[in-house]
């Protein structure tokens, strides 16, 4: 029986405001004592993690001094030491503060928006102290409730300065970040601008600096709009745009849940393990989830292994599928081949359009080839339920 413990190669990561999570919700106070840095960090070593990510102000808070954030920094840096840890990627909280309340690169207010530019360029030195190579940009306040309040063009051209200018800090500063964008329709907003991971796939050509920016989708951001978050991570992957991704679950058309990794959607986490897997995706792995409100601290370590555990799980099931002959059978018969027509409409010429034209194409003998779904997919789930 495998082990299934974490693969320093699969470089799983928590972010300290997701072990560090205190259970409180919208309509609740803390279930959970705040842990310290400290606290975390051994956690995360303790279950087997690769690294640890984080905002600014998860290490410490926005009125800290600079002595008092070199003092944090240390121990930061000592704590992962310590606990055989790196710190892959870093971000900068523009959501919890009031002065965000109307967002923060796309705010209605000038100096609110070079606050948050400023306050971004600070955090990413921070991160780069910890050696965080890549940077990521959750728009958590930039959206609307009423869209008499902002225009929603505007709002995309603020972002884009906001972003080029802070690209042009990374070359500057030699920091060699890579920017992750990650989409979400909406919480806290009532709409979020940039709602899904293609809205940033098509603004990052806009950019002056699109080789540096790229994507950090998340599974649960996808899935709460009731989208295929697989289809999501592929178009970025089929862009070489994947620099980051969220694992976490989600039921859809709910409340942004943040569940452990598979606890819900096995079938879709299992695909996504796949594509990540199949397409030799080397970045961290990142779990943004947080335990259930009613976990003590010993239940957040098992939440914790549980989200590596399950992944570890999946890929195995991965190689089973990929190795399974009856699947793959299955494949070879669903994907019918013709070089002649594929050569044919692989690229357009006169001449082509002209073959293709009088190609005898037979709609009604085209139509009779099979397509056993029902069995390849039965099979899909034989794999995922362990008999095969
Ligand atoms: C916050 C959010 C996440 C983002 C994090 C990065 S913070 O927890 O829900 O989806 O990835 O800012
Ligand atoms: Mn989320
Ligand atoms: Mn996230």
């Amino acid at each position: 029986m495998a082990s299934y413990e974490p693969d320093p190669k699969l470089k799983f990561t928590f972010g300290l405001w997701t072990v560090g999570n205190i259970g409180r919700d919208p309509f609740g106070e803390p279930t959970r004592e705040k842990i310290t840095l400290s606290q975390i960090l051994e956690m995360l070593g303790e279950v087997g993690a690769y690294g640890v990510n984080f905002h600014d102000n998860d290490a410490f808070p926005i009125d800290a001094s600079p002595e008092e954030i070199a003092r944090i920094l240390k121990e930061f840096k000592k704590g992962m030491k310590d606990n055989g840890l790196l710190c892959p990627m870093a971000t900068t909280n523009l959501f919890s503060d009031p002065v965000f309340k109307d967002g923060a690169f796309t705010s209605n207010n000038a100096k609110i928006r070079a606050f948050a530019i400023q306050k971004t360029m600070k955090a990413m030195e921070y991160g780069a102290e910890l050696g965080a190579k890549t940077y990521v940009f959750w728009g958590g306040r930039e959206g609307i409730e009423s869209d008499a309040t902002k225009n929603p063009i505007d709002a995309i051209k603020r972002f884009r300065e906001a972003i080029n200018f802070l690209c042009e800090w990374n070359i500057q500063n030699k920091f060699g970040y890579k920017f992750a964008f990650e989409a979400k329709p909406n919480e806290p907003r009532g709409h979020l601008y940039f709602a899904v991971t293609g809205s940033y796939l098509a603004l990052i050509p806009t950019l002056d600096h699109p080789d540096m920016c790229g994507v950090n989708p998340e599974f649960a951001h996808e899935t709460m709009a009731g989208l295929d978050f697989v289809h999501h991570v592929a178009q970025a992957i089929e862009m070489k745009k994947l620099f980051h991704v969220d694992l976490n679950d989600q039921e859809m058309g709910r409340y942004d849940q943040d569940f452990r990794f598979g606890s819900h959607s096995l079938k879709s986490a299992f695909f996504l393990v796949k594509l990540l897997e199949d397409n030799g995706y080397n970045g961290s792995r990142h779990f943004d989830c947080h335990a259930y409100r009613q976990s003590d601290y010993q239940d957040v370590r098992e939440f914790a292994k549980g989200c590596m555990r399950t992944y570890m799980i999946l890929k195995e099931k991965v190689g089973r599928w990929n190795a399974d002959k009856e699947i793959q059978g299955l494949l070879k018969l669903i994907n019918t081949e013709d070089v002649g027509m594929s050569k044919l409409t692989k690229k357009f010429s006169t001449g082509n359009a002209k073959k293709l034209l009088e190609a005898p194409l037979d709609r009604i003998e085209l139509s009779k080839a099979r397509l056993p779904y029902e069995q390849l997919d039965q099979l899909s789930n034989e794999v995922l339920m362990g008999i095969r």
